[in-house]
């Protein structure tokens, strides 16, 4: 274990760093204070150390908050963002003091949490607690695997920090272990953690639940660690960083002895200080006591703005050396530099498609997880920024591009991720690459497991970040493993995410269409739901609506047999879809005429005009919708003229095809429920 204490000096600042951290002490408490709601206490304890950060070390332009080259910084201890937003604020970010006063009201750029896209400056939404620090790992994982793709000797054109500010709410969260151990693995060097460690959660001291050595731990992960006993002391943290950026090859983590609500006479050092403004009395009380004008509120000296307006010039003039080397390094090599910026920009490179297979039917049976990692194989080596893997899944999710090597510390330039067993630190790395920008970055785990990575994923569909996800075993058919591994209300769970777009196809061409669709994607993650199972090849000369069909998210695959209105529509998706076709066969042979509807995403066919959906679903069909999944989202989604036969209970432990036949996926069940529903609106036209 490495870990050096900073031994600091007594705290006794110069007068002008102990303004600029009073300014954005006060600027947080009045903030909270005006919208009475809000965190006063990490602020009013943790601006010393960020100003130690944004003050020392950080390297922003405020004037140009997207710079590829910029170091990035994370709060992920969200609910402390008052003080993220009086940094913006403050050092030039176009964040005019309005929108602080305006904090936590409707239209503000100044959220209840920091919100991506929301807020100049803020690089990635944070608030659940530890997302923050393992989106940090992989914006750290983002800058190496750029630096060693574009680096060139005497060219360090990717050449930057990740910062990432935790509470104990953050390292008490199983994420931080998963995030750290991996970081620790990957030997991320440029990675920097200041950790608030100022013992009060909600419920009181941090005694009452969170007494090991964290230090240890991470320095077990195989992290550098440092201690800083006085916050105040903005030149032991200013030191302590120092320290971190030297060290080469280990992530670094700081924890600074802060004192939540530092400063306040009765809320100091207490868990009050924590989630609620001070109060109109000990706001007065705190600003007497530390020697602030206690009015006007959002007094902000002019010494100190001057001050913190110099991150103008120093930004701009390190962003203008940046290009400068850009230009050089353009010189020496264009395409490279061509290429940098096409990834950066999330551009698709001509002929990305090119190499996608065809399946055929008389190439038999196929999973669609097969499938789709033929798919990967094809997008590999034409699209160098793909990027992932899987939770300890890889063989059966088919996650892995052949030839792209490991990404390891050995080698950064690898493309196939290994992220252990750790699904909530997959969805959040995979959130923090494409924060980063750079990369298109994909995970892959059994569906099932989504159950442990729902935070990033629904922190992803938030950012609107272009995400992959590979989710392979995706329902009872998967058999043996039996219900626990048997994913029901997880189609249902992730549908309900709003502007995550869950794509179940039904076969392989519809894999690689669905593929299409999620590469497409710029804005917005895509889950793709996978077979364990072998399924037949929907044959192109046979449904060649496949490849328009799917980014639609639901069509025509087969209509009824005589081409006119069918008497009853089967909606299905994934494998089911060829239950819906055999049925639609059988009942042929019965005399009744039925359409077969592939739905390979809810979400895409809602959002498709009303002609086209009518013309797809027309008014007064009846409905049989079948889908190895929880029903619920089903009967509300298409309204009353529907059977579905879904699955609304646990599965259970048997050879796939078994599971599904007792849960009535049969060619008999379905027909009888298309007889059932029919029959049923017969009998309602002969009462009316
Ligand atoms: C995953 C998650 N669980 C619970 C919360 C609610 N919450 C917000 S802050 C907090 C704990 C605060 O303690 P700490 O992290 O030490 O922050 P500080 O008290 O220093 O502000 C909790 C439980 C959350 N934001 N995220």
């Amino acid at each position: 274990m490495s870990s050096s204490a900073i031994l600091s000096a007594p705290i006794a600042l110069p007068a002008l760093d102990e303004l600029c951290v009073n300014t954005l002490r006060f600027l947080a408490v009045d903030m909270v204070q005006k919208a009475n709601s809000g965190h006063p206490g990490l602020p009013m304890g943790s601006a010393s150390m960020a100003y130690a950060l944004w003050d020392r070390s950080l390297k922003f332009n405020p004037r140009d908050p997207r710079w590829p080259d910029r170091d990035r910084f994370v709060l992920s201890a969200g609910h402390g963002c008052a003080l993220q937003y009086a940094l913006l604020h403050v050092t030039g970010y176009d964040l005019p003091l309005e929108d602080l006063k305006r904090f936590r009201q409707w239209g503000s750029r100044t959220p209840g949490h920091p919100e991506f896209g929301k807020t100049l400056g803020v690089e990635a939404t944070t608030g659940p607690l530890g997302q923050g620090l393992a989106n940090g790992v992989g914006m750290a994982i983002a800058e190496v695997a750029l630096a060693a793709r574009f680096n060139r000797p005497g060219h360090r054109i990717v050449d930057h920090y990740t910062y990432v500010l935790v509470s104990d709410g953050d390292l008490e969260e199983g994420i931080s272990s998963e995030a750290g151990s991996d970081a620790g693995h990957q030997h991320l060097g440029k990675l920097i953690v200041l950790y608030a460690d100022n013992h009060i959660t909600i419920e009181g001291s941090t005694e009452l639940t969170f007494t090991e050595d964290r230090m240890a731990r991470f320095a077990a992960f195989g992290w550098h660690v440092q201690r800083v006993e006085r916050s105040n002391d903005v030149d032991a943290v200013a030191l302590a960083l120092q320290n971190a950026r030297e060290e080469s090859g280990r992530p670094s983590m700081i924890a600074v002895r802060t004192h939540i609500g530092f400063g306040s006479p009765h809320k100091q050092d207490t868990a009050a200080a924590h989630g609620e403004a001070l109060g109109v009395e000990e706001v007065r009380l705190t600003k007497e006591g530390m020697g602030w004008p206690v009015e006007p509120a959002f007094h902000i000296p002019e010494e100190a703005l001057e001050h913190f307006r110099r991150a103008v010039a120093r930004g701009t003039s390190a962003q203008a050396e940046w290009e400068s080397r850009f230009k050089a390094y353009a010189q020496q090599y264009p395409d490279l530099a061509a290429e940098f910026q096409r990834v950066i920009d999330r551009r698709l490179p001509k002929d990305w498609d090119a190499e996608l297979p065809t399946f055929r039917a008389a190439d038999g049976p196929m999973a669609t997880r097969v499938a789709s990692g033929k798919v990967i194989e094809a997008l590999g080596p034409r699209l160098p920024e793909m990027m992932g893997g899987s939770a300890d899944l890889g063989p059966s999710t088919h996650t892995h591009i052949d030839g792209a090597g490991n990404f390891e510390p050995e080698n950064w330039a690898g493309r196939n991720m290994h992220f252990g067993i750790r699904e909530n630190a997959m969805g959040a790395i995979l959130n923090g690459m494409a924060l980063h920008r750079g990369l298109i970055p994909y995970g892959g785990t059994f569906f099932v497991f989504t159950d442990y990575m729902r935070p990033p994923m629904r922190l992803a569909a938030m950012d609107a970040l272009p995400v992959i996800y590979v989710f392979t075993h995706d329902s009872i058919g998967m058999g043996e493993d039996g219900p626990t591994h048997q994913p029901v209300e997880q189609l249902l769970g992730l549908r309900s995410i709003p502007g995550m777009v869950v794509l179940r196809p039904a076969d392989a061409n519809e894999t690689v269409a669905a593929w299409r669709v999620a590469i497409g994607r710029k804005k917005g993650p895509v889950a793709l739901v996978l077979t364990r199972q072998g399924l037949p090849v929907l044959d192109l000369g046979s449904f060649p609506g496949i490849p328009a069909g799917v980014p639609l998210g639901g069509y025509i695959l087969a209509d009824s047999p005589a081409g006119d209105r069918p008497e009853i529509i089967f909606i299905a998706t994934g494998s089911e879809v060829h239950l819906a076709l055999e049925g639609r066969d059988r009942l042929a042979t019965e005399g009744v005429e039925a359409r077969v509807v592939s739905m390979p995403s809810t979400n895409i066919f809602s959002f498709q005009p009303d002609a086209y959906r009518e013309k797809v679903l027309p008014t007064g069909v009846p409905l049989l919708v079948i889908e190895a999944g929880a029903s619920l989202g089903w009967k509300s989604y298409v309204g009353a003229q529907i059977a579905v036969i879904g699955v609304d209970t646990f599965g259970a432990s048997a050879p796939g095809p078994v599971v599904m036949q007792h849960y009535g996926f049969t060619v008999e069940n379905v027909c009888k429920q298309a007889h059932a529903v029919l029959d049923r609106l017969k009998e309602k036209a002969s009462c009316t």
